[in-house]
């Protein structure tokens, strides 16, 4: 238990009770059935809205999924499943249109009547994953018509029905036509073969490797369910840090296990290649990418997989970064290793993800310039079936960064994405951060490569460049825990993410709309102010933690809470390598003067960002290093504007508290209690950031925090004695509430 104070109690107990009793006053009806959140957006709960309800009823009184396959099977079920929740009655498979009503579903070959609607033009544009969903006349009676070029399209056609209907919106005239704009939508999996997973708050790995290949979990299906709803066609389903024992037959076998359950989903499974698994597994002398032995290893390896996997969708590999052994071991390039795994996979098809989030400590470079610097002269030198694998930022994950420079930087090589979903630098699994504007904001970005409008979003789709293959992975935040991401609402950032990965154009506040709607209600009154905030959400955790282009300044090790004064080891990784407070002023001088770290941007970001009037306050200290009382754009001194921040950011919890407390009993008990009690520990540690890295900065700037705030509740000395559990996966940190 925590001990809160009184005073906190006192506040929180009234605010509760009076948001209760208006809450409760307004509402109608007992709270709906308690939840927990296993069914994520597959809810399927009977369509509340009564007209929706009898226009739904009317439009959909017959399910037709003509021939048979795996996919077609798992339409036919999901479409049964989902129509019975929704429209609360069974919906008959037929295969005739005697009646007004049928939804048909399928491609031009499992289909007559597909095959015989005129869809020719708009299937062709909706390309292998597509869809194409249209109210049409067949035979003189009205029916839904959902078509692909392929079985995969066709389920993903079969979501996107559900969603209308999920959504409460019309099916009246539907005529919706949609594509991937991304090859690759992969899902990154950090998880180890003991199950412990790596940046994981939300219990254990899924894959339950004692007892593969021969059982399987239900939650396997759920989980493809889930993620091909959204469209993620890949899952990497081991640590980054690699363990070569997966490439083992024993392992093999059971990784061949899960892909048999996910490929009806149309999701291909990876794996993560240690880099010297030839010595570790083979017995090698080496693992030096030109030696020949080497060589064959690596192709046999790949053959003995493919034997066993036929789809295996290939390698991800983090090499000579963090003790992760790789190329350079032997003097060899990053594209010398890739290029080697790629030959062993190229002959089925594979691909191989090679990571670019390298650095090194002995290099007395600016951390961030370190991957651009190594990756960009080998533009052009990787086999046509690598992709460099980059992190929306030039650091790691911080909760604001600026987009990496390599972005757009290297035309000839195909780049993708990598965002972290599990939130390790955002509060992990109790702080409400809705992910959606961050990935938006990156993928927004323009890197001007080849002018104005050359977005991240357009280098990664391949349309700035032409990338033969494109893609995007987000490291999961998915676990054992019954709701499967450690809160109600981490659940969304699984959810943005892929419909992100499926186009990178959309907005964030629409995903979010269609989230809330299908996770909580359709009710105006809950969608709204969920939504509010959702979308405050991710600034409120960057003014708490890092505001004004800070970073990296959290505790060490488990990266949950604040420590800007923590010593490490390694400089690259010490928080004051980053922030850089002295007597003068904060932040990092990364313009000519400094690291020069902005001459990797195209011009005019690279001026953009240099210019201390141009640069955006929110990547100030980012890219400059500024002096306590030099006036910022708003006329306050940067550390007013500094503390303000700091309070802003735990105003917005509170506010976000106080919208919580007003959908009381529109929403089940259950996961609103969960809610409200995460946001009480937001609140709590929201203060701890902020109490403690104020009052540590103000040992540099020895100015006072403002009369008009409320004062911290202990003193700096206390925040740097704590001492946190050392629990990787829940690192609370009772005294200091
Ligand atoms: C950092 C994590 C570390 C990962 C590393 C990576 O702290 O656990 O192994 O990234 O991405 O954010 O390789």
């Amino acid at each position: 238990m925590w001990s809160i104070t009184k005073r906190d109690t006192a506040v929180r107990v009234l605010l509760a009770l009076s948001f209760a009793f208006a809450a409760r006053v307004g509402a109608q009806t007992s709270p709906p059935p308690n939840e927990d959140g296993y069914d994520l957006w597959l809810r399927y709960r009977l369509v509340p809205d009564a007209s929706r309800l009898a226009e739904y009823r009317a439009a959909i009184t017959r399910l037709v999924v003509p021939g048979d396959s795996p996919t077609l099977r798992v339409i036919s079920d999901e479409l049964a499943t989902g129509l019975q929740g929704l429209l609360g009655r069974t919906i008959p498979i037929d295969e005739s249109f005697r009646v007004d009503g049928s939804v048909i579903v399928g491609t031009p070959r499992s289909s007559r009547t597909i095959a015989a609607l005129p869809l020719v033009a708009e299937l062709a544009r909706a390309g292998r994953e597509g869809f194409v969903i249209r109210s049409v006349k067949v035979a003189g009676k009205r029916a839904i018509v959902v078509a692909g070029n392929t079985d995969v399209g066709a389920l993903y056609g079969a979501f996107r029905l559900l969603r209308q209907l999920q959504t409460n919106a019309s099916i009246a005239e539907l005529s919706i036509m949609d594509a991937p704009r991304i090859q690759l939508r992969m899902l990154d999996h950090w998880d180890n073969l003991d199950r412990t997973v790596e940046r994981g708050y939300a219990g254990q790995s899924l894959w339950e490797w004692k007892r593969l290949p021969d059982s399987l979990s239900p939650r396997y299906r759920d989980y493809a369910r889930a993620n091909s709803s959204i469209g993620i066609n890949g899952t990497v389903l081991t640590n980054v840090n690699a363990n070569a024992k997966v490439l083992s037959p024993e392992y093999i076998a059971k990784v061949a296990a899960l892909a048999n359950v996910f490929r009806p989903y149309g999701i291909r499974v990876y794996l993560t290649a240690r880099f010297s698994a030839p010595i570790e597994m083979g017995g090698l002398k080496t693992a030096d990418p030109l030696d020949a032995a080497v060589r064959k290893w690596w192709r046999n390896k790949a053959d003995e997989i493919y034997r066993a996997i036929p789809d295996f969708g290939g390698f991800l590999v983090k090499a000579n970064s963090e003790g992760q052994p790789g190329p350079q071991d032997y003097k060899r390039t990053h594209a010398d290793g890739a290029n080697m795994l790629a030959e062993a996979v190229a002959p089925h098809g594979g691909i191989v993800m090679w990571r670019a989030f390298v650095y090194s400590n002995e290099v007395p470079l600016d951390r961030t310039k370190q991957a651009y610097d190594e990756f960009k002269p080998l533009d052009g030198a990787f086999r046509s079936n690598v992709l460099v694998q980059v992190k929306n930022g030039p650091l790691d994950f911080q909760p604001r960064e600026p987009f990496h420079p390599l972005f757009g930087a290297m035309p000839k090589t195909p780049l993708m994405m990598e965002f972290q979903i599990t939130k390790e630098y955002l509060g992990q699994d109790t702080h409400l951060a809705y992910l959606g504007p961050l990935f938006e904001e990156v993928l927004r970005s323009d890197t001007w490569a080849k002018g104005k409008g050359s977005t991240v979003a357009s280098v990664i789709d391949g349309s700035l460049q032409h990338y033969a293959r494109t893609g995007i992975a987000g490291v999961a935040n998915i676990g054992t825990d019954r709701n499967w991401t450690g809160s109600q609402f981490n659940q969304a950032n699984w959810y943005a993410y892929g419909r992100l990965a499926w186009d990178p154009r959309q907005s964030s506040a629409d995903i979010a709309d269609d989230w809330i709607r299908m996770t909580f209600s359709n009710d105006s009154t809950v969608v709204k102010p969920v939504k509010h905030m959702m979308l405050i959400s991710r600034d409120a955790v960057v003014d708490y933690m890092t505001p004004l282009g800070l970073a990296h300044i959290m505790a060490s090790n488990h990266h949950y809470g604040p420590g800007p004064w923590a010593k490490l080891p390694r400089a690259d990784q010490t928080p004051s390598y980053f922030h850089r407070a002295d007597s003068i002023g904060i932040g990092f001088d990364r313009t000519a003067a400094g690291s020069n770290a902005v001459e990797q941007y195209f011009p005019p970001v690279r001026e953009r960002f240099a210019n201390r009037d141009s640069v955006p306050d929110a990547f100030l200290l980012w890219f400059h290093h500024v002096g306590w009382n030099e006036p910022m754009r708003s006329g306050a001194t940067l550390w007013d504007e500094l503390v303000r921040h700091y309070y802003a950011g735990v105003d917005s919890v509170r506010s976000m508290e106080r919208t919580w407390i007003g959908i009381q009993g529109k929403i089940d008990d259950a996961r609103f209690d969960e809610v409200e009690s995460f946001l009480g520990i937001q609140e709590h540690e929201a203060r701890w950031w902020r109490d403690a890295a104020l009052q540590y900065f103000q040992t540099f700037s020895h100015l006072p925090i403002p009369d008009r705030y409320e004062r911290p509740a202990h003193p700096l000395s206390f925040y740097l004695e704590l001492h946190c559990p050392a629990d990787r996966t829940r690192p609370r940190c009772p005294a200091v509430y």
